[in-house]
């Protein structure tokens, strides 16, 4: 049976800036990235994703695109993604690239020419709207990096909406050509032959035209959002300026251009953890996107059984036509080795990747993940981030998550052999570099090896359903289906050991450092400690 290579397929996530510099100019680069494949293949993912290298002014660090065709010239050429794509394929990883398509730079051509005046051929490519008659903006959207969404634009004395920075004009997608350009930059990557696409932001294409102001949230209402709560956005609730009906219908052409091509594949950004799952299951239903990116292990909160059997049985009944990506940690939060940490340290740290690597869907693994890096200390002085500049202290942004990763023991750890790095690498990861965690058996960076090789050797993890999922007080337990055998899956969330009733056991297949105790029909778990069992006659 043919199985669709996303559908449980585990993908990494590069920030190219911080992976590997090939030029010595303290950035990464694409070449860089070609040269690492080795070690991205040796973990046994399938896919790679890499954030965005397009031609950028690089305010948001590439999620800003002047020339969605070019490369920047910081992270190489259009031949050297396609040397990139060819080896990865040899290597038998699929490669995803990132499309930001809700806005442009405004260093974009089109943006240059819609400013200039009313009746440009690219005047109504972005959202262009009159003052109010005090001359303050047409209404009360807020950008997410801070401020009004509106900023004026003397030459047309208009205000343009950016839901970013205001170097991030959101182009204007009720204009069909805009889709119709967009389209073609799909088409174009397609055809070079990458595998899929993250989109990013695919709630924020449309905006409600008639401009309504967003309704205030009451404190009450004011979910635990993965952005700061300093930030004056998440006191909005975001009716009009995303989430509009169309967002779905344009998806819909996207994916059938998708469908002309094999075995391509979209992870959609379904925005922010405001966004419920009645929303999500809009967005993933059958003909729109394959993969919807899931926030829910991404907030600050802390982990416990009762709320991850929460995410997943909402996920399974509220978005039932969905398929989710789980993440812990990407280039946008704080990593998870300092996040969803306790004293417990390590030991937790391995349950929350077995987890991650065996609840039913897909799965991103952002770099450094494998080593377990813990978020770098970045001084204000250092700090790049737009957004974290803006609400420090209160909020320090997302340097600390997309400092260089560490490779051994050379000068700037192997990433780079420029005096200065774009961002300083942490004095704390020089430890835990990949050349230390080859030499040491018990590494965190084997234990991923590990843990992927046994997903990828039992379907039942990779693409089997999921049943009997519980979780009491301490441990989260459920399991998957599987053609050649089902597993139950346990994890202990606390610092005691515990023990559940278990009739059914059959052998332990594996577990997260320690030896799961079976007697009198009860199973016993280790603090911090996943276990993962045959069921009886079924192994
Ligand atoms: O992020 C979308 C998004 O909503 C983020 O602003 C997120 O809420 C925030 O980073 C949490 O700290 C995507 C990209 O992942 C992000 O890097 C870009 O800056 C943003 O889009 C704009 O393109």
């Amino acid at each position: 049976m043919s199985q669709d290579w996303w559908r449980g397929g585990v993908i990494y996530q590069i920030y190219p800036r911080s992976y590997q510099d090939s030029t010595g100019n303290g950035q990464g680069d694409l070449n860089g990235i070609t040269q690492r494949l080795d070690h991205i293949a040796s973990l046994g993912v399938d896919s790679v994703w890499i954030s965005p290298f397009f031609k950028s002014p690089m305010k948001d660090f590439g999620y800003d695109v002047s020339d969605y065709r070019a490369i920047d010239p910081c992270f190489g050429t259009l031949d050297d993604f396609d040397a990139l794509l060819a080896r990865a394929h040899e290597l038998g990883l699929k490669i995803m690239i990132d499309l930001v398509l809700s806005h442009t730079s405004d260093q974009h051509d089109w943006f240059a020419q819609s400013r200039q005046s009313h009746d440009n051929a690219k005047s109504d490519w972005y959202v262009w709207a009159d003052p109010k008659p005090d001359g303050t903006p047409p209404n009360n959207w807020l950008s997410i990096f801070g401020g009004s969404a509106w900023q004026w634009e003397p030459k047309r004395e208009q205000y343009y909406l950016h839901n970013f920075l205001t170097s991030q004009p959101d182009l204007n997608f009720h204009n069909t050509d805009v889709q119709d350009a967009l389209l073609d930059v799909v088409k174009f990557w397609l055809d070079r032959g990458v595998d899929g696409f993250r989109l990013d932001t695919i709630n924020f294409y449309f905006h409600d035209q008639k401009l309504r102001d967003n309704p205030a949230l009451s404190p009450d209402e004011r979910n635990a959002s993965i952005a700061p709560a300093v930030n004056p956005y998440n006191h909005q609730n975001h009716l009009y300026d995303k989430n509009q009906p169309e967002n779905l219908l344009f998806l819909e052409r996207l994916r059938r251009l998708m469908d002309k091509y094999d075995d391509r594949t979209i992870v959609g950004e379904v925005g922010d953890a405001q966004c419920g799952l009645d929303i999500v299951a809009q967005y993933t239903k059958p003909g729109r996107v394959h993969m919807c990116y899931a926030f829910d292990f991404l907030s600050p909160e802390p982990l416990s059984a009762q709320k991850t059997q929460n995410i997943l049985s909402d996920f399974a009944n509220k978005a039932p036509d969905g398929w989710p990506c789980w993440a812990l940690s990407n280039h946008d939060v704080v990593r998870h080795a300092t996040r969803l940490s306790t004293t417990a340290g390590r030991k937790q740290y391995q349950m929350q990747g077995a987890l991650l690597l065996s609840m039913e869907g897909s799965a991103c693994i952002y770099q450094g993940e494998e080593l377990g890096l813990p978020e770098a200390d970045v001084p204000f002085e250092a700090l790049q981030d737009p957004y974290g500049i803006t609400f420090w202290p209160e909020f320090k942004g997302r340097d600390g998550c997309r400092t260089p990763m560490v490779w051994d023991d050379s000068a700037q750890a192997g990433f780079s052999s420029a005096d200065k790095t774009w961002l300083p690498i942490d004095p704390q990861h020089l430890k835990m570099t990949v050349a230390h965690q080859e030499e040491q058996n018990d590494s965190l960076l084997h234990f991923y090896r590990q843990f992927l090789a046994f997903r990828k050797s039992h379907t039942a993890l990779v693409s089997g359903k999921t049943t009997a999922l519980n979780a009491t007080p301490s441990v989260l337990h459920f399991i998957r289906i599987g053609d050649s055998g089902d597993i139950f899956c346990a994890f202990n969330f606390t610092d005691e050991p515990q023990t559940i009733p278990f009739e059914q056991a059959g052998d332990v297949l594996t577990a997260s450092g320690f030896t799961p105790q079976l007697a009198n029909g009860a199973l016993t778990i280790a603090p911090h400690a996943a276990a993962f069992i045959a069921l009886k006659g079924n192994s």
